[in-house]
């Protein structure tokens, strides 16, 4: 199949919030600087519901989403060295290309060689490599994971121990690795500080698992769904605490600085929303804690507070992809998932097909789920 034409199974996004549909397309073979993989399994991030649901301001449509995914690759473009057909790899929508002077500075993982075509749904040259019922389909965040077959930029994978189960490191394509990044690397959680974190996602149950590692002495998790503190405790919370069940004059800041003795070392917001994030920055202790922003607000949104807040020295910060450089570091942690040291299998609590993936979002949005990985 090299240098030709695939024809192949994807879920497409005609248009901003209508269900994906399942299309037969054409995928390009890729060019040079590029990689062409068989998608094997994908999971669904809340990331690609809120672009589908035409919030994101980079949303481009039609569109192959999908950014949490593995796979094996089917065939490489010209000057391609570092992949060859037939490895196992996992997406990065957090680009590394090791040359820009993002990846020199030793100081973020934010790649910039292909960031503005990946957030135009574009490839590099400017053009794309899907094509459905004559029309172009723009690519998304560089990834398009939610098509069986999809091109890349070399910058966009990593190439991982191919004897890691795709089905589960599918997961470390995002919300895995974002949430224990943004402790472990972000925030670099100490032994004995206190931690809480707001939103019980796969990416706050990430973090937990990150301040756990860290050896953090108090972990809160708070979550407005109750379902959330078994899964919290799980992860190794050592507190629960459901804001909307406060009483009506207890604020939940007031709450945790109060629990605190002064308020934490370290918050982080896993919700994406613009008040849970004050709430976050408003709990840190002051003079010195630190709270991480992981959550995506959709267009139009600000986060706001006192400068006092600042001024009297907690710091906002985010984070993306936990900091974590895709090539450089998730071949470690794949070799921690294999030696029983990293959780993975414990987030996966729904399957899909890909021909059920809009069953996938319906689960999203029950509340009961954590992450759904879908089979190719
Ligand atoms: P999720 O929907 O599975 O989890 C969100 C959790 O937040 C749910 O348990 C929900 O009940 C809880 N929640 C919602 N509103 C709340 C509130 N007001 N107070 C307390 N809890 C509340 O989502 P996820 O996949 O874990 O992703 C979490 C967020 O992180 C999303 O906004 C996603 O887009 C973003 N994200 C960011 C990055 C990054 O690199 N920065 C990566 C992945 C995901
Ligand atoms: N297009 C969105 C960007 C939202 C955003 O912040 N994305 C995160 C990843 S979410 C993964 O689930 C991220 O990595 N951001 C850094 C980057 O370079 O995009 C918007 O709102 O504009
Ligand atoms: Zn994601």
């Amino acid at each position: 199949t090299a240098g030709k034409p695939i024809t192949c199974k994807a879920a497409v996004a005609w248009e901003a919030s209508k269900p994906l549909s399942l299309e037969t397309v054409e995928v390009a073979p890729p060019k040079a600087g590029e990689v062409r993989v068989k998608i094997t399994w994908t999971g669904l991030c809340h990331t690609d519901y809120y672009t589908l649901s035409g919030n994101d301001p980079e949303g481009a449509f039609p569109a192959i989403l999908g950014h949490e995914g593995a796979g094996i690759v089917e065939s490489v473009g010209e000057g391609v060295t570092e992949f060859k057909e037939g490895q196992s790899v996992i997406l990065l929508y957090t680009a590394e290309c090791k040359q820009c002077k993002f990846c020199k500075s030793g100081k973020t993982n934010l790649c910039q060689s292909i960031r503005a075509y990946t957030g135009r749904g574009v490839m590099p040259d400017e053009t794309k490599r899907f094509t459905c019922k004559g029309k172009e389909l723009f690519h998304f965040m560089g990834t398009s994971t939610f098509s069986q077959y999809t091109v890349v930029s070399q910058y966009s994978l990593v190439a991982v121990d191919d004897r890691a189960p795709q089905e589960k490191t599918c997961l470390l394509g995002c919300g895995i690795t974002t949430g224990y990044g943004a402790a472990t690397k972000t925030a670099k959680v100490e032994e004995g500080s206190t931690v809480a974190v707001f939103g019980i996602g796969c990416v706050g149950l990430a973090v937990l698992e990150g301040a756990v590692h860290s050896k953090a002495s108090r972990i809160i998790a708070i979550d407005l769904n109750d379902e959330k503190e078994a899964w919290a405790k799980k992860f190794g919370a050592t507190d629960f605490i459901n804001p909307s069940k406060l009483p009506k004059d207890k604020k939940i800041v007031d709450h945790l600085v109060e629990l605190t003795d002064g308020g934490l070392d370290y918050t982080f917001d896993c919700t994406g929303n613009v008040k849970v994030m004050r709430d976050a920055l408003e709990a840190c202790h002051k003079g010195w804690g630190v709270s991480t922003i992981i959550g995506v607000a959709a267009a139009g949104q600000e986060i706001s507070t006192r400068p006092f807040q600042l001024v009297t020295g907690r710091k906002w910060q985010g984070s993306a992809f936990g900091g974590v450089k895709g090539k450089t570091d998730l071949p470690g942690i794949i070799e921690k998932y294999m030696n029983k040291q990293f959780k993975i299998d414990e987030y996966i609590t729904h399957h899909v097909k890909l021909d059920d993936i809009n069953k996938g979002f319906d689960y999203m949005k029950s509340g009961d789920c954590i992450r759904c990985v879908t089979d190719m």
